[in-house]
């Protein structure tokens, strides 16, 4: 399940509000709740889930940044950043970075795919990026998103399902990490 959410914004008050992130995380919030940007939501309101399943759980925060606007994020917005990745590592979640309208998705694929973060330009924005936020480069994903097409384009989807891929397998070394809890991950009934 992809779930996408408020933007962050350097101003407090305004977007995603940085509290509610580890009730986000540890799955505590039902879908379809109503956000406020001024105030999280407690254990007390009447639709927290206080005790969350595996699969209401967030696996893999994405942060989704334009490639072309990484020199133009501001410090505040990077202190937003790394408060709400505090909160990501305190939950054990694993998180990636979709830098988007890299426009030359071609150019990427040329290379191949185990060196697709060697086009020069896409290399130094992801280094960047890498720097600015404290992500490592593997963890680093660029896509090329549909805006105005109407078809579909082979190689937009490659570039896209190559990245899912890798996001499932980031997550999935992470689930097997975890203790086996009865009803969520055992795939067969256990035999005591
Ligand atoms: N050319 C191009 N345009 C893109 C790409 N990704 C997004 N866009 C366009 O950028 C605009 C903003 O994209 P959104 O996905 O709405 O961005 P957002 O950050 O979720 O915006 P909010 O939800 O309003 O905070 C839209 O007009 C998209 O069509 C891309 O990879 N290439
Ligand atoms: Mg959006």
């Amino acid at each position: 399940m992809l779930c996408d959410s408020m933007g962050l914004h350097e101003e407090e008050g305004v977007g995603l509000c940085v509290d509610d992130i580890p009730h986000i995380l540890k799955g505590c919030v039902p879908d379809r709740y109503e956000f406020s940007p001024h105030k999280s939501i407690t254990p007390d309101h009447p639709m927290f889930i206080a005790s969350p399943s595996l699969k209401d759980k967030i696996h893999c925060v994405a942060y989704v940044l334009d490639i072309n606007s990484i020199s133009s994020i501001t410090s505040k917005e990077v202190a937003k950043f790394k408060e709400v990745q505090k909160e990501v590592l305190n939950c054990g979640t694993a998180l990636v970075v979709l830098l988007t309208k890299i426009d030359k998705c071609s150019e990427i694929l040329q290379d191949n795919f185990l060196n697709m973060n060697n086009s020069m330009t896409s290399q130094s924005q992801i280094i960047k990026v890498s720097k600015m936020l404290d992500i490592p480069i593997y963890n680093i994903f660029m896509v090329e998103n549909y805006a105005s097409e109407l078809e579909l384009d082979p190689l937009k989807d490659t570039l896209i399902l190559f990245v899912l891929r890798q996001m499932l397998r980031i997550v999935d070394d992470i689930l097997e990490d975890l203790p086996l809890e009865t009803g969520n991950l055992a795939p067969f009934p256990l035999l005591s």
